[in-house]
């Protein structure tokens, strides 16, 4: 039998499926968004799931539906890894195990996944397994010790893309070398993408408007890539600006902030968003797309 994970997106959420490569299971897996969850959810219990031995679910908030759709399932093997405040209210649950901190040091969904794994594969008892899901740790919850690693690792998942980065990693710690580590050539590559970065972050901030919108003063760029380290990097610089508005045409706008006074949940949330006090988003939606192409071309005809 095999068994299944579903879990998150980013390299919190990829992680626990390099975990599960490094048990030797055979397993099925869905990395999935957090909008998804009940739409995912609804489609699983409506199959045999008695195929899979273990049911494991990594760093998502489940919503009440999905915790009701569990326990009407009577399933007894699933359980439910989680660091998210939000989700305190199943804590009690008999299948999950969440926790913000782990005697007082922040947790993620790749730790508390990892210490229930290696108390069952022996296999994963290894110095350089540890280093990663503590640089995991590190980067999901921004307490840096080894800040370059951490931000390294994250870049590594974003220029392979989630199943190459699997593959490489998972591969990597198979051999069980005393510790983790980069290649020479990720080095190197490492090098060319911070340089990259630094120079889109000046000419981003090269390209910024100040505009007063509904009282906060916020500096508005438009963008698509390195959105946190874009917000963080503006907000830092102009501690003149209450927040950092990022607008992604083909998506969403981001909000951020490093002020302790606002709180863009708030603020995001008079623009049909929401979020957390430093990082929320809010829509771009296809109607806002249509009025800048109509603005800009003046005469236009939509096509099916
Ligand atoms: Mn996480």
């Amino acid at each position: 039998m095999k068994d299944l994970l579903i879990s998150h997106v980013d390299l919190d959420g990829v992680s626990p499926n390099v975990l599960m490569n490094l048990t030797g299971r055979k397993f099925d897996y869905k990395n999935i968004e957090i909008m998804d969850i009940d739409k995912t959810f609804d489609e699983l219990f409506k199959k045999d799931l008695s195929k899979y031995e273990n049911i494991y679910i990594c760093d998502l908030t489940l919503t009440e539906h999905a915790h009701d759709l569990i326990k009407n399932s009577n399933l007894n093997n699933i359980k439910v890894f989680d660091h998210h405040v939000s989700h305190y209210f199943a804590k009690d649950y008999d299948y999950t195990d969440i926790r913000v901190d782990i005697d007082g040091k922040k947790t993620c969904g790749t730790e508390l996944f990892y210490l229930y794994l290696k108390d069952k594969y022996k296999e994963l008892n290894h110095n350089d397994i540890k280093e990663y899901v503590e640089l995991v740790r590190q980067l999901d919850t921004y307490t840096f010790i080894d800040e370059e690693s951490a931000q390294n690792l994250n870049s590594l998942h974003d220029i392979l893309g989630h199943k190459e980065f699997v593959q490489t990693i998972s591969k990597r710690l198979k051999k069980n070398k005393k510790h983790f580590e980069f290649t020479q050539f990720e080095k190197r590559l490492f090098k060319i993408e911070r340089n990259k970065i630094n120079r889109y972050l000046l000419q981003k901030d090269s390209e910024m408007k100040v505009y007063t919108i509904h009282n906060k003063k916020c500096g508005v760029v438009f963008q698509e890539n390195n959105k946190s380290e874009t917000g963080n990097y503006l907000s830092t610089k102009h501690p003149e600006l209450d927040l950092i508005v990022l607008i992604d045409a083909s998506s969403r706008v981001s909000y951020r902030t490093t002020k302790e006074d606002v709180d863009l949940n708030e603020f995001a949330s008079l623009f049909g968003g929401g979020g957390h006090k430093k990082a929320a988003g809010s829509r771009f939606s296809d109607d806002d797309r249509k009025q800048i192409v109509e603005r800009y071309f003046k005469e236009i005809k939509i096509e099916e």
